[in-house]
């Protein structure tokens, strides 16, 4: 008998089906962030300007991507590596301009997207959007809360542009597009005036969100956040500030949460269940923080494991899922490699629990047996549903990948100049 056979027996011994879990899983699309793959950059401001915004890329290991062509080239090696069905999540700065056709934020069209449209389309996969509120010359540091009324105006009509270009994306692709909202928006020290920016920037959302779009098929997100580097006394996008805008204009948004942007003993996989108690949708940045908002690369822990557990027992369907890391201090395809599976397997590892007897077993108070049946989860061999996952979708298994991407670094990364 192989391996998978008998895993599915002691699995089913449980309770747990096997099969339904890897069918499920190979339907949940998760997000793959272009950002990984260029340390943040984009393509549409001076590269060697440093990041901004209060988040930052540590490292400079060879092979960063340094222009859309070398960008997709890796996004195409990445998408061999990683099982299940990805879906793009593109950040406004990383516009196609050609043949002089440079835009200022505020002026984005759809037109710059069409490659990454043809790229998508090419490859089945739909598409989620990022306005890029940093690292360009208009934040004062300031955007949508800017007391600076052309600033302000000037991001405001970067937000409908984007709305606009996630229409195309959503339409062209015929898939939704989540389109999530995030800005550094924050002081540095102590503010003179903590309400002034956070009514400027709900008044910046209510413009922005003015913009049409059908909700079945955009899907506005306000991203919150504590703090950033730089902005560490106060952001305006707070907790409370995202849900309560998201809370008030359920009929136009919904919350995003990222497992980093909380403090270091909140931990996601509480909040998700607490979201869905109100909304019908919520959506997720996946990290990994260290001690701050680091954006390390997911592993498979405790807590990605707990978030993904949350997801499945509170209704997969229900969460956007996207992963929100970069790390320039390793090779990057691998990086996203790396991130995503252990997402990949976080999900699979939630999709093999017996959620009706675990539920029960709390129901009826019975904890002790609840300890016992958890834990003795841990140690079920796992690793041949996982092969077996990898198998189907015709990717590697682990053990197998590394050395792709290694051969990959000789062969292209190594030799590229920045
Ligand atoms: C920053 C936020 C935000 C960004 C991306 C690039 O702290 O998490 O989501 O990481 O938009
Ligand atoms: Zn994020």
């Amino acid at each position: 008998m192989n391996g998978y056979k008998k895993a599915k027996e002691r699995y089913a011994e449980v309770s747990v089906d096997t099969e339904k879990a890897i069918e499920t899983l190979k339907n949940v699309s998760v997000s793959l962030h272009c950002w990984q793959g260029d340390d943040v950059r984009g393509f549409d401001t001076d590269p060697s300007k440093p990041l901004t915004g209060g988040i930052q890329t540590t490292g400079n290991y060879l092979g960063r991507a340094g222009n859309y062509q070398q960008l997709m080239d890796d996004i195409d090696l990445v998408l061999k590596l990683i099982p299940g069905k990805p879906k793009m999540n593109l950040h406004a700065s990383y516009a196609i301009f050609e043949d002089g056709n440079w835009a200022d934020r505020n002026k984005l069209q759809p037109k710059h997207f069409e490659k990454w449209v043809n790229f998508c389309k090419e490859r089945g996969l739909g598409c989620d959007f990022n306005p890029t509120f940093f690292s360009h010359k208009k934040c004062d540091p300031l955007t949508l809360s800017s007391a600076n009324e052309e600033t302000r105006k000037f991001w405001i009509d970067h937000g409908k542009a984007c709305i606009r270009v996630s229409n195309y994306l959503a339409q062209e692709l015929n898939d939704t597009c989540v389109m999530n909202i995030w800005t550094g928006d924050g002081l540095k020290d102590i503010p003179g005036d903590r309400l002034g920016p956070r009514v400027r920037y709900k008044e910046s959302l209510d413009e922005i969100l003015k913009e049409p779009y059908d909700f079945n098929k955009v899907k506005p997100c306000i991203e919150s956040k504590v703090f950033g580097i730089g902005v560490e006394a106060y952001t305006t996008g707070s907790a409370e500030f995202a849900l309560s805008y998201a809370a008030f204009n359920k009929d136009k948004c919904i919350p995003l949460m990222d497992n980093g942007h909380y403090h270091p003993t909140e931990v996601v996989s509480d909040k998700i269940s607490a979201l869905l108690t109100f909304f019908d949708e919520i959506a997720l940045h996946i990290t990994r923080p260290i001690r701050w908002d680091s954006d390390h690369v997911v592993l498979f822990d405790d807590e990605t494991k707990e978030i993904a557990r949350e997801i499945v027992r509170c209704g997969i369907d229900k969460v956007n899922i996207a992963l929100d890391y970069f790390d320039a201090s390793i090779n990057r395809v691998a990086a996203w490699v790396i991130g995503y599976r252990n997402v990949q397997k976080a999900l699979l590892y939630g999709l093999l629990q017996p959620i009706e007897q675990l539920k029960k077993l709390q129901e009826e108070q019975k904890f002790t047996e609840l300890m016992v049946k958890q834990e003795e989860l841990k140690t079920m061999p796992f690793n041949e549903i996982w092969d077996e996952y990898c198998n189907r979708c015709n990717v590697p298994k682990d053990g197998q990948w590394f050395e792709i991407v290694e051969e990959y670094e000789r062969k292209v990364l190594s030799k590229r100049t920045q």
